[in-house]
């Protein structure tokens, strides 16, 4: 399909979404496109929260126990983690206890406000530093998701005027380099790759040489991530950062780890072993689409309150989206359009 370099397709999502839109949220929140699709994607996770807590948003029950009980199962259920659920419902059975909150509607704002002030320390957009190039060096388990989030990036960069350059560091797998080169093309983007088994760190140091000379803005470079064989793998960051690092300018200006949501709280795992590996500066989450675990964001918030920079939503080339956590929060708890005025 062709797609016109500006606006165009931008324009065309909203049409097709916004004209069956019977929620009126739709209109109300800004972007409306971005955030009904952000709103669908997270609708197995939403189900999940609200299958215990659709009293809390329609009804006016009184808060005991149960009311209680039922939202913190369904938080863990949502795989907030244990720890931040505990930190939430500390802090909801607090202001219950001060008789605060009159009904289930003043508990469902004030859960809101908790998830919120969950996020919002880790609400921070990439930003493209004065480097030339700001080199990305992106990390994660095999299938997380880089590849295509690294072709989704370049696409968003490319968006907002700046020029980007890929660098195939891959190299563990064929497939992984015809991968990102389809993507390059896609974007019209220049990729420095080389084949199948040479040394990914060199592919990434010839391809910032590269981006140095001809003056481009961005580095975005892919790596594998097999984990059958996770010393060497994490042998191999190690070496891909100590080799950029020579190059003087400072590079990696940010360690992206990318994680696949539906991996629930394994998530927090692969944090510390990447951490560990080569210092991870920020994270995307991916797949929320088709996930129930969305919650698991903020158990990540919880205990490694790294910025997260974007969030995967879907297959296509527009569904990355950078992270924005009271929209994230508002789409989370809506009351779907169909209870709510159907
Ligand atoms: N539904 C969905 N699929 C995704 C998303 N991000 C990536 N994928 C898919 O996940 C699979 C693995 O992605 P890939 O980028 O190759 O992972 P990598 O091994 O980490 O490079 C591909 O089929 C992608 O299309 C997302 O946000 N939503
Ligand atoms: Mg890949």
């Amino acid at each position: 399909m062709f797609r016109s370099k500006k606006g165009g397709r931008a324009s065309d999502q909203s049409m097709q979404e916004e004209a069956p839109a019977a929620n009126p949220a739709n209109d109300r929140a800004s972007g409306g496109s971005m955030w009904s699709r952000l709103g669908r994607s997270l609708s197995k996770t939403r189900a999940q929260i609200a299958e215990g807590i659709g009293d809390l948003i329609l009804g006016e029950r009184v808060i005991d126990d149960d009311v209680m009980d039922e939202l913190e199962t369904s938080l863990l259920v949502a795989d907030v983690g244990i720890e931040a659920t505990e930190r939430i419902m500390v802090a909801l059975k607090d202001r219950v206890s001060r008789r605060e909150l009159a009904n289930t509607k003043a508990l469902h704002q004030a859960l809101a406000r908790e998830l919120s002030s969950l996020l919002e320390p880790i609400g921070q957009p990439l930003e493209i530093s004065a480097n030339r190039p700001h080199v990305i060096l992106v990390v994660g388990v095999n299938g997380a998701g880089k590849t295509t989030s690294i072709g989704k990036m370049a696409r968003l960069l490319k968006r907002q005027g700046h020029s980007v350059l890929l660098a195939a560091g891959d190299t563990f797998r064929a497939a992984a380099v015809e991968q990102l080169t389809a993507w390059a093309e896609r974007e019209d983007v220049p990729v420095i790759a080389q084949g199948q088994g040479a040394d990914s760190a060199s592919v990434i140091f010839d391809a910032i040489a590269s981006a140095t000379a001809r003056g481009i803005d961005v580095v975005i470079a892919d790596t594998a991530g097999r984990l059958q064989a996770k010393a060497g793998l994490m042998d191999e960051l190690a070496k891909i950062k100590r080799v950029m690092g020579k190059q003087g300018s400072g590079a990696p200006h940010e360690v992206l780890l990318v994680l696949d949501a539906g991996v629930g709280q394994n998530a927090l795992s692969q944090v510390r072993e990447f951490d560990k590996a080569c210092g991870v500066t920020s994270l995307a989450l991916t797949k929320l689409d088709g996930t129930a675990k969305a919650g698991v964001i903020f158990a990540v918030a919880e205990a490694f309150p790294l910025p997260v920079r974007f969030i995967g939503v879907g297959e296509g080339a527009d569904d990355l989206q950078p992270f924005r956590p009271q929209d994230f929060v508002d789409a989370l708890l809506e009351v779907d359009a169909a209870d709510g005025s159907a």
